[in-house]
């Protein structure tokens, strides 16, 4: 007997998803819904707005539009926030053979959707990318410097990933149920931009690009800030080295790095004032320590970071915590001297055991951040996880 499982009849049930993903989209949504009716007009679509609580209840318009309209399914997520993640929750909840993602904001040419459903639909590829290089794409009126910081991602993309893709950094995309499936498990739903972690995690897919022409934003503003330079750095970083080192890691040296300029800082200011060495090298050490905790805290460990009161507590461990790296500098650096003498002799060979040191300073540190400072369920000691 043949069976056919809701499971089955739900999955299959539309030919297209759109996911559309928002934050305070209150004017743009409606305008957009309007359009995607008329374009996929013929096509047997749905919608699923996925809506983090925004405070211009794009939500509760998205509701209502919804009641209206069998086509419009809305996710109201008030306990998540952030886009990528968004995006994953649309799209494992969507119900179409080709899911595709848009920005609400129109900035994204509706009118090329149906070709990008096609070419999935007719097996031509499994992922198509709304692209503003391809033939018939441009970027509008976008500024000098905004081009600059577009070309400069998409060059370090290519560097970093060796993708030939030509819009790696669009937010307009479509794939087919298949793809989605075999490459879900590997996608990491914090990462900066989905579509690089859909094509760079999954096995060889076919793309194809259809141009467009990126349009301005009329109502509402950007969600895009200053600290996407960074994430998308450590984006890079994940897909091309994540196997080997863990993001927490990566973000833990970057905060380590600044450190160690706060510390030659606070040394050279106190030894500017008069101060003795001495007490200049503990100003530096200090004034170290307080800016990496900070920064640990805030960047390194986000998710599990000590807030209000219990902030000066997990300074007190960190200063505590941080002594173990010391002593494994120490170690270290004395290891070196005592096993081959000769580093004492040339300034280069000193500098190089010293930093050697720091190399295992910084891991020892982070193993015992980790586990210690920053373990706050009471796990036992462990090898760090991945963030
Ligand atoms: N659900 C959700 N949507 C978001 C979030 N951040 C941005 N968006 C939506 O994602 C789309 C792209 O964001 P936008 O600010 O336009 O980025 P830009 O086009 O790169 O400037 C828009 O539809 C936003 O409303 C978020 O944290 N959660
Ligand atoms: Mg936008």
């Amino acid at each position: 007997m043949n069976v056919i499982t809701a499971s089955d009849s739900i999955k299959y049930a539309r030919e297209l998803s759109v996911v559309i993903p928002t934050y305070n989209e209150s004017e743009n949504l409606p305008i957009l819904l309007g359009k995607l009716k008329e374009v996929l007009n013929g096509i047997d679509y749905e919608i699923v707005v996925v809506d983090d609580d925004s405070p211009d209840q794009t939500w509760k318009i998205a509701q209502q539009l919804s009641n209206e309209n069998e086509r419009i399914r809305v996710i109201r997520r008030q306990d998540a926030r952030g886009l990528s993640s968004a995006v994953v929750t649309g799209m494992a909840s969507s119900n179409g053979k080709v899911i595709s993602v848009m920005d609400a904001d129109m900035q994204h040419d509706e009118t090329i959707l149906p070709d990008m459903y096609r070419a999935i639909a007719e097996g031509r590829c499994d992922i198509c990318i709304g692209s503003r290089e391809a033939p018939g794409g441009g970027y509008g009126d976008w500024s000098k410097s905004r081009r600059f910081v577009s070309y400069t991602a998409k060059a370090l993309a290519y560097l970093a990933l060796s993708t030939p893709i030509k819009d790696p950094m669009s937010g307009y995309f479509a794939l087919s149920r298949e793809y989605f499936d075999r490459t879900i498990d590997r996608v990491n739903p914090s990462g900066f931009k989905i579509l690089l972690e859909f094509v760079t995690r999954g096995d060889n897919p076919r793309v194809e690009e259809i141009g467009y022409r990126f349009r301005n934003r009329i109502y509402g503003e950007t969600k895009l800030n200053a600290t996407v330079a960074v994430e998308y750095l450590l984006a890079l970083i994940d897909l091309r080295f994540g196997w080997l080192i863990p993001n927490r890691f990566v973000k833990f040296g970057m905060v380590g790095v600044s450190g160690s300029i706060v510390n030659f800082l606070g040394f050279a200011i106190a030894s500017g004032l008069g101060v003795s060495v001495p007490l200049a090298v503990f100003i530096g050490v200090q004034s170290a320590i307080m800016w990496t905790y900070f920064g640990n805290n805030l960047f390194t460990f986000s998710p599990i970071r000590y807030r209000g009161m219990s902030y000066l507590r997990g300074l007190v461990l960190y200063e505590f915590a941080s002594i173990y790296g010391l002593v494994i500098q120490l170690s270290v650096v004395t290891t070196i001297i005592t096993y081959w003498p000769t580093v004492n002799d040339y300034l280069g060979l000193k500098y190089m055991a010293y930093m050697v040191g720091v190399a295992f300073a910084a891991l020892g540190n982070y193993f015992i951040h980790t586990n210690y400072t920053w373990n706050r369920l009471g796990y036992k000691l462990a090898m760090p996880v991945r963030s």
